[in-house]
């Protein structure tokens, strides 16, 4: 057992978002999403379970946690030990490849490749679907982050039923996430208050959760019609519903700035242009624009022309 392990997981960015819990403690959302993993961004993180420690050691990018991510890792290290059957700490190691200004989560694939290299460190032998059920306990959207190309965490009901799935590994699409970062500060709301606040007092609540399940349905045809128009324009309505339970919560609130509503007023000129390009954004207030390889380059350069100082990140 005292062999480091070291496993790595890509973050994922959700074309069918998940926003809001039925059950906090076990993390069981209330309704289910679908993801694109990224291929260039992702976390390595390496786990040894050693007798000679008296509490788990956190290092994340070469530094020394002793704030709340490390209790979150204890709390979700419990788990593990539990699972395990054994009460040694450990000494975890973990690297992010993912640019954190983008605002492209870290914590999917950071608690994706933590439960990974925790539970083998650990002895287990857990199959991806238990091993997505244990990213779940970490941060619900690491469930997706165990699979590859488009995955659906299907919602389920309780922690046996909750868990995430391929809906295709080897993408067959020419889909690709443009970020475009102009603004790098740290969100002022957390996802998980904000989906918590959201669903406490939104009035249209409910309404996002029916709706939902009609987008998830007709995501999943377009993924396997290889359809890319009707993807973008889904992935950018459901986007749009997510943040409009945060602009009717009360008091409401929003991940968006001016730069947000800037970028998503070029993305609909490109679309009169004949450009295909939708946007995406998630608890914070950077773009994601859902794109085409052939598309890039137009896409830069309006971007440049409009936000000469704006940061651009291409991943697919
Ligand atoms: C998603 N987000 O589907 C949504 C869209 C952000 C906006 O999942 O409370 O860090 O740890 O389960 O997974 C971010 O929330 O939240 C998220 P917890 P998580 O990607």
């Amino acid at each position: 057992m005292n062999t480091p392990i070291t496993a790595r997981a890509h973050t994922n960015i959700a074309l069918i978002k998940y926003w809001g819990k039925k059950n906090a403690e076990l993390i069981i959302p209330t309704t289910s999403s679908l993801s694109l993993t990224l291929d260039q961004f992702y976390t390595d993180t390496t786990v040894v379970f050693d007798e000679q420690l008296t509490h788990d050691e956190l290092s994340l990018n070469d530094t020394l946690i002793t704030d709340n991510t490390l209790t979150k890792t204890t709390a979700f290290l419990d788990l593990v030990r539990q699972m395990a059957g054994i009460d040694t700490f450990a000494r975890i190691n973990s690297i992010n490849h993912v640019p954190t200004a983008a605002g492209l989560a870290s914590s999917a694939s950071g608690f994706a490749a933590l439960a990974a290299a925790s539970s083998k460190a650990a002895g287990l032998d857990l199959d991806r679907q238990a091993l997505s059920r244990l990213a779940r306990r970490g941060s619900g959207s690491a469930s997706r982050s165990i699979f590859g190309g488009f995955a659906e965490w299907v919602a389920g009901e309780d922690d046996f039923t909750s868990y995430a799935h391929p809906i295709q590994e080897n993408v067959t699409m020419d889909i690709q996430m443009l970020t475009v970062v102009l603004d790098g500060s740290q969100k002022k709301i957390g996802s998980r208050q904000g989906m918590q606040h959201a669903i406490a007092t939104s009035p249209f609540y409910n309404t996002w959760v029916a709706e939902s399940a009609v987008d998830l349905v007709a995501m999943k045809q377009a993924i396997a019609n290889n359809d890319f128009q009707t993807l973008g324009e889904l992935a950018e309505h459901n986007a749009l519903q997510m943040h409009s339970l945060n602009f009717t919560a009360k008091p409401a609130f929003t991940y968006f700035n001016g730069y947000t509503l800037s970028i998503l007023n070029l993305v609909q000129d490109l679309r009169r242009q004949g450009i295909q390009a939708y946007a995406t954004m998630d608890a914070g207030p950077n773009v994601k624009i859902i794109s085409q390889s052939d598309a890039t380059q137009v896409i830069c350069a309006a971007i440049k022309n409009n936000f000469p100082n704006a940061g651009i990140e291409v991943a697919k």
